[in-house]
């Protein structure tokens, strides 16, 4: 009864969808127009709409909110089907009264989900956004029906939301095509004009992905064979400041992650002995060991950070994280480094916190220069793709929380290697602050093999 493919025609239909010759509201050219604001006057598809839409909603959402004004009665439907209590948020403050911006009972820490109509460049959903978590509001989800594919989905989910469209005009143009609802001139116009504003490229593509096999650095190599021989891509985090229940945290999980992560600097009683029952237990279980020092300094200063002090990390990590804000040339001094202890290098790209400042251009320009640099094997990323080749580390993983109150966000295991195409997997706090770590990892171990990731040779 409610149907996609029958939704998408009928917007054809009721002309909420054209194609011709449009001057979008930026200016630019566009051969398809969408506005999706005339449903208001088809109760019928609009009930369908929000059918569709509150499929969709987490359980774990308490309130629903409508990007105005489009979404408006789209959110009220579902509010309405669903029950979930609505939030209207103002186009801006009321000058008198209570000058509220936020209309709807809310209390900070109420989990929302946002609606949007279409999302183009995602400005209008940023600007709801602001308002409702600057009333202390979380964005558990933000579901939009029209995806213009125009970078506004990468730019949400880069900055940590979970966004999902119900519709794609790749996806639409797909359908029209095939009921021959337009003809190929038409079609091929739209393709191009989608591949010319591609340039944001969006949210990678949900194609199956299998774990890599294959690394030009014998670090990286070691790494994707322990992997691959114990089938996991996990590697435990282990934030704990007391090298005995490292080691006693270890000794439990070992067998099944590939490495372990450590912040060296917060354990209390850092030792030499500590380093020596580390590496003989790593040994033992077979999983390598990665400080994350996060290097940022000039090459110079970062020479001493690795070989010198009471960490004298190169002696025994097996890998290091390094941010490159300092440059290319910080990067070249390790490398430049002739050393036989020398950690494989594994840049910071994009960070998992809310709010961080690796966006684009950041991310971009490391890449100019990271691919030069045979110490680095890969990067700690979240939705950036990566050269092929290059491993990608994904912290911010946890089986149930969506986030930490410090700023932290979570996605789940699937999600981060089926839709940001990870091959490792960061996970903290989810398995060392467990009452039960052994039966945790199987829980995080069975999401991931249940994806049939480690079962092909790519
Ligand atoms: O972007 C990042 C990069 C890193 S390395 N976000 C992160 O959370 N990390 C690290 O991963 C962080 O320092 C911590 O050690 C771990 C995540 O821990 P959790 O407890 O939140 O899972």
């Amino acid at each position: 009864m409610y149907n996609k493919n029958s939704f998408l025609q009928s917007l054809v239909d009721i002309e909420c969808v054209k194609f011709g010759d449009f001057i979008l509201k930026s200016g630019q050219q566009s051969p398809i127009y969408i506005d999706l604001r005339n449903i208001v006057s088809y109760p019928e598809l609009l009930t369908n709409l929000a059918f569709l839409l509150k499929e969709d909603i987490n359980t774990s959402v308490q309130r629903i909110c409508g990007v105005p004004y489009a979404a408006l009665p789209i959110a009220t439907m579902i509010s309405t089907q669903t029950g979930l209590p609505m939030l209207i948020k103002r186009k801006e403050a009321k000058s008198y009264g209570t000058k509220k911006i936020l209309e709807g009972i809310h209390t900070p820490g109420d989990k929302v989900v946002l609606i949007e109509d279409v999302i183009t460049s995602g400005q209008s959903l940023m600007e709801t956004i602001k308002v409702l978590e600057e009333e202390g509001l979380i964005i558990e989800q933000i579901l939009v029906v029209m995806d213009r594919e125009q970078g506004g989905m990468k730019k949400l989910t880069d900055l940590g939301y979970k966004v999902t469209a119900l519709f794609s005009v790749s996806s639409l143009i797909d359908l029209l095509i095939s009921e021959k609802k337009i003809n190929i001139d038409t079609y091929n116009e739209v393709k191009i004009f989608l591949d010319s504003n591609h340039s944001n490229s969006p949210v990678p593509e949900q194609t199956k992905k299998y774990f890599p096999q294959s690394h030009q650095h014998p670090i990286g190599q070691r790494l994707l064979n322990i992997a691959n021989t114990k089938k996991s891509n996990l590697i435990a985090s282990v934030d704990l400041t007391s090298a005995q229940k490292i080691i006693k945290f270890l000794s439990i999980v070992g067998d099944d992650i590939c490495a372990v992560k450590l912040h060296a600097d917060i354990i209390t009683d850092f030792s030499e002995n500590f380093i020596l029952e580390l590496k003989s237990l790593s040994e033992k279980k077979q999983f390598l060991i990665i400080e994350d020092r996060k290097f940022a300094d000039i090459g110079n200063t970062q020479l001493l950070q690795l070989s010198q002090g009471i960490y004298s990390i190169a002696s025994w990590a097996d890998m290091v994280t390094i941010h490159v804000i300092a440059g290319e040339a910080s990067l070249k001094a390790i490398q430049d480094w002739d050393t036989v202890n020398k950690p494989a290098l594994i840049p910071i790209l994009e960070m998992s916190s809310k709010g961080a400042l690796t966006d684009n251009d950041y991310i971009e320009k490391c890449k100019q220069f990271l691919y030069n640099y045979t110490d680095v094997i890969g990067a700690v990323c979240q939705s950036t793709a990566l050269k092929t080749g290059f491993l990608k580390f994904t912290p911010g993983i946890n089986l149930s929380a969506k986030e930490d109150n410090k700023g932290q966000n979570y996605n789940s295991p699937a999600f981060a290697i089926e839709n940001l195409q990870s091959d490792f997997l960061i996970i903290g706090r989810g398995l060392y602050l467990s009452d039960n770590p052994k039966k945790e990892i199987d829980n995080y171990l069975s999401e991931v093999r249940k994806l049939d990731f480690f079962s092909e040779i790519k």
